[in-house]
């Protein structure tokens, strides 16, 4: 796989897909996990997470089948150097997009940085297709090149990630409307592929016409220096943890950011784990 043009494709339009990634043992392991708990998990509490949409958080606590779509060697090879070098996993969840949904408000992932845009991008997102995704079941939806775009260059009726948080009517506010004007795109891919975007790029959720739900599982990543948008020292206990490989500990923040960033009074984070 060709890593270097995979990143010059990225920081040039945004996002790249990669088909067939995960070999379909390792869907249906993860998939043995998450769709029990789905089967009984709740829909979103407003326009961002979706009425229609449930959302696992925390997913590496859920067990070994999980982690290798956060720390896939293909992935780390990628997504490393567009930040600077290193990075955390700063959300890890899973979104089940159910029949009838609408789409997703458009929206940056890292828009919540308080710092202007254009800017180099603090986060990059990963989008696992754990079903196939079609234009008619929800696949995400991407505006190309628009992480180049500055504060109010974003398209007519669209809200800001802070805004559709804070919405908790369902109803058909001015995130349902699709941005006139913008080349959109839809990630239709093959289970077991996976979409890599900047986290500055404009995208949402697709709405869902079909009958079937559509599963996609989201690991991503910041900067090492960045706070990350889940806190796992507190949601996933520190002896699931000790039993990770130390690439998955290090991801999630058992890691030092040089010289000392991130250090537990005084010494490297690993040291507080409990040992078998
Ligand atoms: O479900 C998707 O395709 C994208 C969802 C998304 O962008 C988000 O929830 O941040």
């Amino acid at each position: 796989m060709d890593h270097q043009n995979i990143i010059e494709t990225i920081k040039d339009r945004g996002y790249f897909i990669i088909e067939n990634l995960m070999p379909e043992d390792g869907v249906q392991a993860a998939r043995d996990i998450l769709d029990p708990i789905f089967a009984e998990q709740r829909t979103g509490r407003n326009q961002f997470e979706g009425f229609k949409t449930q959302r696992i958080y925390s997913l590496p606590k859920y067990g070994p089948a999980l982690w290798p779509f956060f720390m896939h060697d293909d992935l780390m090879q990628i997504i490393k150097p567009l930040l600077w070098d290193d990075c955390l996993v700063t959300a890890a969840l899973a979104a089940n997009v159910l029949p009838g949904e609408q789409p997703q408000a458009f929206h940056v992932d890292d828009g919540f940085y308080p710092l202007p845009r254009p800017r180099q991008a603090f986060s990059v997102g990963t989008i696992w297709a754990m079903d196939d995704f079609t234009a008619e079941n929800g696949a995400t939806e991407l505006i190309p090149h628009s992480h180049k775009w500055g504060e109010g260059e974003k398209p007519e009726g669209v809200l800001e990630l802070q805004d559709a948080f804070h919405r908790h009517e369902p109803g058909q506010g001015d995130g349902w409307h699709s941005p006139e004007n913008a080349e959109i795109i839809r990630a239709e891919m093959p289970r077991g592929s996976v979409l890599i975007f900047l986290g500055n790029l404009w995208h949402r959720a697709g709405g869902n016409k079909t009958e079937g739900a559509r599963l996609g599982l989201f690991p991503q990543y910041c900067a090492s220096w960045a706070r990350t948008q889940e806190n796992f020292f507190l949601s996933i206990p520190k002896e699931t943890v000790a039993e990770m490989p130390t690439v998955m500990q290090e991801l999630l923040g058992y890691n030092i950011h040089p010289p000392f960033m991130g250090h537990a009074g005084g010494f490297h984070p690993q040291k507080t784990l409990p040992t078998a």
